[in-house]
């Protein structure tokens, strides 16, 4: 017999005991702390993560793979090793298998973070933007997408960098059947700028109607994730010219010194920051803690929503 996920798993017991007694947790995931920004901004976006989502009323899990476990829930300490963990390995879904059995350590991306979240029985979690569909014609397309599809987790994120390509990341999500919604916006949001000029069909306004949204959509998809697309705040976007010439220049780089595959969205990210003087990193930072915080709201509105109904 195969061993039960069980097995792999290690729920931080207050993070057990409230999923155990229907509290409202919120997932983090742990990419953007070991290759996503740099230190100290990732030890302390961390904490102010976790503490935005303990501001909304639930408990925060952030999630990363130590020493072949999923741990759900990190210490202080642990969350300090992943921040330094620049050598972890960037864990996809796929890669979830494989690093157990070789009992190794893995900063986990959305799609890892969705399917942990997911087996620990936690339904809502944030991120800063998700993996899509990369531009020109690699068929790089993170698997972010079709972990969405495959498991009833609900990201709240920035939209998608627009070091991607936006208007096919958001026909890849109609294909597999993932509704994006917008949060207080018609739009989808572009990670650094609150605009991409891509219309979005559904929106909600607030975590109450946002809950009531994923009632609705897991009483008929039972087994699949929604994008909540919440911008990043006003006083913390970038100019889009600034974002366009920076993403223009480390889309150059890449191509010049052939990054691609896993590699690729850290090294982007990296560049942005030098092209916009860290002024990316700022705006980074704002956007997961805001995300943070709205996942918090939406996670107490659904548990006190199923209290009454
Ligand atoms: N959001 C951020 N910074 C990041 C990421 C998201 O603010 O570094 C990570 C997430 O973990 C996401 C990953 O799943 O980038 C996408 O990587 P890829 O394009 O290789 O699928
Ligand atoms: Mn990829």
């Amino acid at each position: 017999m195969r061993p039960g996920v069980e097995t792999f798993l290690s729920i931080a017991p207050e993070v057990a005991a409230a999923v155990d007694g229907g509290q409202a947790v919120v997932a983090l995931e742990s990419t953007l702390l070991a290759h996503g920004l740099p230190w100290p901004d990732n030890i302390e976006v961390a904490l102010q993560a976790e503490q935005a989502v303990r501001q909304s009323g639930a408990v925060p899990a952030t999630i990363a793979v130590l020493a072949g476990r999923i741990h759900i829930g990190l210490s202080r300490e642990q969350l300090e090793t992943v921040a330094h963990g620049q050598g972890f390995f960037k864990a996809s879904a796929a890669d979830l298998g494989p690093l157990l059995a070789a009992q190794s350590d893995g900063a986990t991306t959305v799609s890892a973070t969705v399917v942990a979240a997911a087996r620990a029985g936690i339904f809502v979690m944030a991120t800063g933007g998700i993996g899509g569909v990369h531009r020109g014609d690699s068929f790089d397309i993170s698997c972010d997408l079709t972990t969405l599809a495959s498991e009833p987790v609900a990201v709240v994120s920035a939209g998608a960098k627009s070091i991607l390509d936006l208007p096919r990341t958001l026909e890849y999500l109609e294909t597999l059947g993932v509704p994006v919604v917008g949060y207080g916006t018609g739009e989808l949001p572009a990670f650094y700028t609150p605009h991409s000029g891509l219309g979005l069909v559904h929106r909600v306004d607030g975590p109450d109607s946002a809950a009531r949204v994923l009632r609705s959509h897991w009483a008929v998809h039972p087994g699949r994730g929604v994008l909540l697309a919440n911008p990043i705040p006003v006083a913390e976007a970038l100019p889009s010219e600034l974002v366009e010439r920076a993403m223009q220049a480390a889309l150059q780089a890449a191509e010049a010194e052939h990054v691609g595959g896993k590699a690729l969205t850290p090294f982007l990210l990296g560049r942005i920051a030098t092209e916009t003087g860290l002024r990316s990193v700022r705006a980074n930072r704002a956007l997961i803690v805001d995300n943070a915080r709205v996942a918090g709201q939406i996670a107490a509105s659904l548990t006190q929503q199923r209290a009454v109904a």
